[in-house]
């Protein structure tokens, strides 16, 4: 079972989501960014790489948020919650990135303009941003 990992990476009380180019089915749509965990590398090294990678941030990893998501039979995704520790996002791979409030995030999945498996996690994400 391969995982990826996804960062819900809170910067001045704010969730900080990035716009996917690919796959075709969800280039668009906004997502908690990170990756796949690769062999040898812990949950939260992993995330660490990957925001480092397509972000230029560094985060100190926290809990895990909400529930595992299953993205295929051999593939699940799970979200650990971040805290911006240095840097300003710039987009390596994603289209545009944005930092959300809560009222912002709910339009957002109102409207399906989260990827559908990060869609699951909105009432933990709600719960994180309030004891920020
Ligand atoms: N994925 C879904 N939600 C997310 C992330 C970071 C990733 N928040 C899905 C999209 C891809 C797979 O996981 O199918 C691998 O992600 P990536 O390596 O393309 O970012
Ligand atoms: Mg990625």
């Amino acid at each position: 079972m391969r995982e990826v990992v996804a960062g819900a990476v809170i910067g001045d009380g704010r969730l900080l989501l990035a716009q996917r180019t690919y796959p075709t089915d969800v280039a668009g749509l906004w997502e908690l960014p990170g990756g796949k965990v690769e062999a040898g590398e812990t949950r939260e090294q992993a995330l660490r790489r990957e925001l480092g990678e397509e972000l230029g941030i560094e985060v100190r990893v926290g809990r895990q948020l909400g529930d595992p998501v299953p993205l295929r039979a051999d593939l699940v995704l799970v979200a650990l919650a971040a805290d911006l520790i240095k840097g300003s996002p710039r987009p390596e791979e994603h289209s545009a990135v944005r930092w959300v409030e809560t009222p912002e995030l709910e339009s957002m999945a109102a409207r399906g303009e989260l990827v559908p498996a990060d869609a699951a996690w909105l009432d933990d994400l709600i719960e994180l941003l309030a004891v920020r």
